[in-house]
């Protein structure tokens, strides 16, 4: 089932997630349809918060717009930042409206730990692309967006923007 994406600035992508407890069949059903949504979408990942659940769950694939998928499920995630810091070009995300792009600071490497949806744990060092995304995803669950790392000013205009969008829709739309 394809999932409704929330979008800033709803509160709920503030905060600060909940560890999951227990993998029951609910949780695997959503981490289904958590893929499905992020491949509809389309986009490279997706946290739980995205989708109004405050639980440390997320989605990603560095192939969804490639034939040969990658779909990774990362259930509380760890990850420690290595290596330089790298900029991020133009990331966007699905829950930052106008299709607002940004460069962002990110590291170049990052080592992972977490729990896989059969309960298997891991462990491994990701470079490049992925590394990006989880870092993306993993903001999510402490509450954080990309136009968190951006210059003030940068963050002001874009905020001005959403502002008047979001009036614009409420005029079309009044209730
Ligand atoms: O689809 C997405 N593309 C992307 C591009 C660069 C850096 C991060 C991302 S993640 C984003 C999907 C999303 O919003 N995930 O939370
Ligand atoms: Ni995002």
């Amino acid at each position: 089932m394809i999932l409704e994406i929330v979008k800033y600035p709803d509160e709920r992508l503030k905060v600060v997630c909940e560890p999951v407890e227990e993998i029951t069949d609910e949780i695997r059903q959503l981490c289904d349809d958590m893929l499905e949504t992020m491949y509809a979408a389309p986009g490279v990942g997706l946290a739980a918060p995205q989708i109004g659940v405050s639980k440390r769950l997320l989605v990603m694939d560095p192939q969804a717009a490639e034939e040969v998928k990658k779909p990774r499920v990362l259930i509380n995630p760890r990850l420690e930042l290595l290596g330089e810091t790298v900029v991020s070009e133009q990331e966007g995300c699905l829950s930052v409206p106008l299709g607002y792009r940004a460069d962002v600071p990110r590291s170049e490497k990052v080592r992972l730990t977490a729990t896989l949806q059969d309960g298997t744990q891991i462990d491994e060092i990701l470079e490049g692309y992925e590394a990006i995304i989880v870092q993306h995803e993993y903001d999510h669950l402490d509450g954080k967006l990309f136009i968190d790392h951006i210059s003030r000013l940068k963050r002001n205009l874009y905020d001005t923007r959403v502002k008047k969008w979001l009036k614009r829709q409420s005029d079309k739309n009044p209730r």
